[in-house]
């Protein structure tokens, strides 16, 4: 069979369980074509994607601009490394730099690496800047956080299966409550130590939790006030999918590091970003970071093109009013449920809460369902579904998609 031969889903899902680390638990349909807001498995079946590759694909897939800026520059020039100058980094950077509102960016690929680089950042500016003693920083983070999967980052989870087994752990975080700012005030006004405050606006993989009215600007007011930096990480959150380009913004905050992933490449490449102000990107000198791929030309072209995507189809207005739409519509369908608590979320990130046990299989079986009805979502944590469908749906598309999950959720009514 030559490689590139047609298979079936099962044949492709038994090459996987038997060629690849099982690192994943995917739901099982095999995919082989994107399209806006669709994909198609290997068999022909059109479904509704309502994962978004955890809210990469907000622009949808293979977004006809973002391809061919993708295509074109592949065809000019793909790599140089940073050893040398090219002539798209510094264009994609003023572009950027002036379209989310920072004096600099520092270019990486995947979102766990800029985690990383803001982190490595935020001790540098504290030691360099703010006087910390030397290796003495500290930066908090949220309980039940998810901010990659490097031996760092993970040291900083309190997920039991993202941890076990992986130390000894990365020293110098301390974990608060989400959404608590009295413990915020509390580890700020005591340790004189603290470097930074990083924390997603939404917490996606927890379960999309939406912190209450204020707390990001406050937490923002507390880390001036204590001369700490706040880092929002908008990996998910960020590029519209909240109902505005970043989630800070529904509270007029600027964080002093911002983190970029995911859908700032329209789902068509690796590429993520963290922006800061001069007074704290300068504390990086050459060799101090960076990456073989970080900033090179595809990324830079696709990159530009997603942006360009989002602003002149109105992306952020599309997921603030198709949002409503689909809480309300959820709403009025858990008024008569008996399968489903809640719905929670901003814009089109969404979750809808199971009513049953955390370890239950119900919200997998739900998923096999609405996969079978032509709608791919997946659980997060047990009980909970997230729906991230891409920015680019219209409301009849969504209403489709409505109708779909309460049918399916009727399945399982008692
Ligand atoms: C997987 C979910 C998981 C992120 C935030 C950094 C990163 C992520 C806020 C790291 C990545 C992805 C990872 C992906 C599934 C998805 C995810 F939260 F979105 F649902 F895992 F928890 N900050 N989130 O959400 O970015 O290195 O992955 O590019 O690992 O399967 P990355």
């Amino acid at each position: 069979m030559a490689v590139l031969d047609h298979i079936s889903s099962q044949e492709a899902m038994a090459l996987e369980n038997k060629y690849g680390a099982q690192n994943y638990h995917p739901l099982p349909v095999v995919l082989s074509k994107g399209e806006g807001v669709y994909v198609w498995d290997v068999e022909g079946k059109k479904y509704y994607d309502f994962l978004s590759a955890y809210s990469s694909l907000n622009q949808g897939h293979c977004h006809p601009k973002i391809v061919q800026a993708m295509t074109d520059q592949a065809q000019r020039l793909t790599l140089t490394s940073r050893a040398f100058y090219n002539d798209m980094l510094g264009r994609y950077e003023k572009y950027a730099t002036q379209y989310f509102g920072f004096d600099k960016m520092l270019p990486m690929n995947s979102g766990a690496e800029a985690v990383e680089t803001a982190l490595k950042l935020c001790r540098k500016w504290a030691y360099e800047v703010k006087g910390i003693d030397l290796n003495k920083a500290e930066i908090i983070v949220c309980k039940n956080n998810f901010h990659g999967r490097t031996t760092t980052i993970i040291s900083f989870s309190n997920d039991p299966v993202a941890r076990k087994n992986f130390g000894p752990y990365t020293d110098g975080f301390i974990k608060i409550e989400y959404d608590n700012l009295a413990e915020l005030e509390a580890v700020l006004s005591t340790n004189p130590n603290v470097a930074g405050f990083m924390a997603e606006p939404i917490q996606g993989e927890a379960g999309v939790y939406v912190p209450s009215e204020g707390y990001l600007a406050k937490a923002k007011a507390l880390c001036e006030k204590y001369n700490v930096l706040f880092i929002a990480d908008e990996v998910q959150t960020g590029i519209a999918r909240t109902g505005k380009l970043l989630a800070v913004d529904h509270e007029n905050v600027k964080p002093d590091v911002l983190i970029l992933g995911k859908a700032l490449s329209g789902g068509l490449y690796p590429v993520s970003a963290v922006m800061a102000d001069n007074d704290i990107m300068n504390v990086i000198q050459p060799g101090n970071h960076g990456s073989t791929f970080g900033g090179n030309p595809i990324a830079a072209a696709v990159a530009i093109a997603a942006l360009e995507v989002v602003k002149e189809e109105n992306l952020a207005e599309n997921a603030d009013y198709l949002g409503k739409i689909f809480r309300a519509e959820m709403n009025k369908y858990i008024e008569t449920s008996s399968i489903v608590n809640l719905v929670r979320g901003k814009g089109l990130l969404n979750a809808i809460v199971i009513n049953d046990d955390e370890d239950s299989d119900t919200a997998w079986n739900i998923c096999l369902a609405l996969r079978d009805n032509g709608l791919l979502a997946k659980p997060t944590h047990g009980n909970i579904i997230r729906f991230a469908p891409p920015l680019v749906m219209t409301e009849e598309q969504l209403l489709d998609c409505v109708s779909i999950i309460t049918k399916t959720l009727k399945e399982f009514e008692e």
